[in-house]
């Protein structure tokens, strides 16, 4: 066990890497000397040795079309090949990639080799169904095995793929499809959530249909077919020449697919998420350079050993830890890992720690909300369980707060395994700031150092880099180019530009759109978002979503939603309605569970708000500009700060008033 060092406070101030893992460790200091010696000469080196190359590149950046990076641009290479194929030829097709748990307690044990015919399979039918080099493939899967073949069987065709998280609507796959302009959706019957079946088709068939949710006809969809995985075996409606099961096409397709051998900047991915307005961007990544940053991070952050891990990453194959962590990183890397359908309490609140004991997961990757919502569990759940394979443990999504910090290190991890805290960003494609678990010494509840490679500054608003220690918060920004970045917003060059290269345009930083503090020994401390996004559970929703999907509702005349900082979610979402007349004088109860509903219809259960308080009025300035601050201050029952610029100054007693009154 590995003592934490203390300081004058009586507070832990520091966890050292325990000796063991230090000592046999992948990572050592030398890698951030190297970085800084010669820092695209290190990035050259990462995808020489990570990735295999079918023309190896001579080049590492070109930013002469800056803020448009080319990553190896020159090199040439396929990323399912180096997930799976060069494993196979390097006599490792017996080695398990993915010990799958399924949610009703059925299990699937998928190598290296059965993940190669697979995907080789899967390629050849999408091939058949006229999927080209280019297209791009909406995939709308629950998590099974089936998800990880889709991924890859797109990435072996050079078919860029855009997978949409299983808890979205119908309405958000639309807008999906028809951004990316998808020609196929690779989905299942339905998947298992929370003990029961839970179907997924009827979305796909209401997304794709000529006749919108309003009634009124639409323009038919982009997409031409349908590929249907078998997982619960229920009945689902069939569209004859667009519709096919997964498991007859790759039956009649070839087990032999040679993979199509792209250029280092050919799309892999894009990945929607939530900006501060309404409309989702897409989010797209290239290969050389996603790749070499998914297997250099994955590597290094959690100390892979792919012959003795067993790997697990509990995050959803909707989200960008899903891409980076589940697929690409563990697969480039060899490893084992393990991959579970459901939710965490069925049927019983301590499933994950049956299967950390069964598996005997050696290195585990989820997110503060999780770890909240097992504190609220209670100990007792996790101490009936051997957890002592596990080595390292890792946080992502937002902010963990210390005592959850110590938390996850002392009842899972048994007072013994680093706690490694990552930020990163659906936009950065993998880990960028994060402690290295056998060289540095922790600190719960921040993220602490750039990886190697990564340049992070605090700055204030008018770009000046907060020195270390400074008391206040400033902005996080990157001030290089970096191999996994974003290439771009699909579709929206200028959005590209606005969103992230406008507010520092003069330094020529990246603006991550997050607020930021810098400790007196240097250590990141990461505050929050500064847009409008909220974070629930892990999961970003811009408030602008939420109202547009409240503001959809008969009965909403206009609605106001804000982030309120929530005990296990990290936030929760208030909505503040006002109502239309003819809603007026209806049960406030029944208003507020109807329109908690309907956003979940709209968008997702995920953003479906904690609170609906229907209001008369909403603080605005005079220029009309909702002020969100004070409407927090009344979600998170503060006293209300400053209002001199609100038009009307009475508004904000009204609202209180009627909080107080629990109208
Ligand atoms: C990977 C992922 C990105 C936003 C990011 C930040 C928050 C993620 C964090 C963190 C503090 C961490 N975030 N990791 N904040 N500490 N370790 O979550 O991507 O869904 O795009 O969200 O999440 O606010 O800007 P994404």
């Amino acid at each position: 066990m590995t003592q934490p060092a203390t300081d004058s406070h009586e507070q832990p101030q520091s966890y050292p890497p325990p000796a063991d893992l230090a000592a046999g460790a992948v990572a050592t200091a030398a890698l951030y000397e190297e970085a800084a010696a010669d820092r695209l000469a290190f990035w050259g080196r990462q995808a020489a040795e990570l990735l295999t190359w079918d023309t190896a590149p001579t080049q590492v950046l070109d930013w002469s079309d800056a803020p448009f990076a080319r990553w190896f641009a020159d090199g040439k290479l396929n990323a399912a090949a180096n997930c799976v194929d060069r494993h196979v030829a390097a006599g490792h097709g017996d080695r398990v990639a993915l010990h799958w748990v399924g949610e009703p307690g059925d299990t699937l044990t998928v190598t290296y080799a059965d993940l190669h015919e697979q995907v080789q399979r899967a390629a050849n039918a999408l091939t058949e169904l006229g999927v080209r080099t280019g297209d791009r493939v909406a995939v709308y899967l629950p998590m099974v095995p089936e998800a990880v073949v889709a991924l890859l069987a797109c990435a072996r065709i050079g078919a860029p793929h855009s997978v949409v998280f299983s808890g979205f609507s119908a309405q958000a796959l639309r807008d999906r499809v028809d951004d990316a302009q998808a020609v196929a959706v690779i989905t299942a019957d339905g998947g298992y959530r929370r003990g029961e079946p839970a179907p997924l088709k009827p979305a796909v068939d209401a997304a794709l249909a000529t006749t919108g949710p309003d009634g009124a006809d639409r323009a038919p969809s982009s997409v031409k077919a349908v590929l249907v995985v078998r997982r619960t075996g229920g009945e689902v409606a069939w569209t004859e020449g667009r519709d096919h099961w997964w498991h007859e096409a790759l039956e009649a397709a070839s087990a032999v697919h040679e993979p199509v051998s792209v250029e280092a900047e050919h799309p892999l991915f894009v990945l929607y998420t939530s900006g501060s307005t309404g409309k989702p961007k897409g989010i797209l990544h290239t290969t050389g350079g996603y790749l070499t940053q998914a297997a250099y991070t994955h590597r290094n952050v959690f100390d892979l050993h792919p012959e003795t891990d067993v790997y697990w990453c509990g995050a959803d194959i909707g989200w960008v830890t899903g891409h980076t962590y589940i697929v690409y990183g563990p697969l480039l890397n060899g490893a084992t890992s393990v991959m579970y359908e459901g939710t965490p309490n069925t049927p019983t609140q301590d499933r994950w720690w049956q299967i950390v004991e069964t598996y005997g997961v050696t290195k585990l990757y989820t997110a503060p909300t999780t770890i909240r919502t097992f504190m609220k569990w209670g100990e007792e759940l996790v101490s009936g369980h051997d957890l002592s394979t596990l080595q390292v443990l890792g946080s992502v999504g937002e902010p963990i707060n210390p005592e959850a910090w110590t938390w996850y290190r002392r009842v899972i991890g048994g007072d013994r395994t680093p706690v490694v805290d990552t930020w990163w960003q659906t936009e950065t494609g993998g880990i960028m700031i994060s402690a290295l678990p056998g060289v540095t010494s922790l600190k719960p509840g921040s993220a602490q150092v750039p990886l190697p490679g990564i340049g992070v500054e605090v700055v204030d608003d008018e770009g000046r880099v907060l020195p270390a220690g400074h008391e206040g918060a400033g902005y996080l920004v990157l001030t290089e180019p970096w191999p996994g970045m974003l290439r771009g917003i699909w579709g929206d060059d200028e959005r590209y530009r606005d969103t992230y290269w406008s507010r520092f345009r003069d330094q020529g930083w990246y603006f991550a759109g997050d607020g930021a503090r810098r400790d007196a020994d240097g250590d990141v401390w990461l505050l929050g978002r500064v847009d409008d996004v909220m974070n629930v559970s892990g999961h970003r929703i811009s408030t602008t979503e939420v109202e547009s999907a409240l503001v959809s509702h008969p009965s909403v005349a206009e609605a106001a939603v804000v982030g309120a900082s929530d005990p296990t979610t990290g936030q929760g979402i208030v909505a503040f309605v006002i109502l239309r007349e003819s809603a007026h004088g209806a049960d406030a109860a029944a208003v507020g569970k109807e329109l908690r509903d309907h956003v979940a219809r709209e968008i997702s259960p995920i953003a479906k708000p904690r609170q609906v308080l229907v209001v008369t009025e909403l603080p605005k300035t005079r220029s009309g500009k909702i002020m969100r601050r004070l409407l927090r201050d009344v979600a998170e029952d503060r006293q209300v700060g400053d209002v001199t610029t609100l038009a009307d100054s009475s508004v904000m007693a009204s609202i209180q008033a009627g909080m107080r009154s629990g109208k």
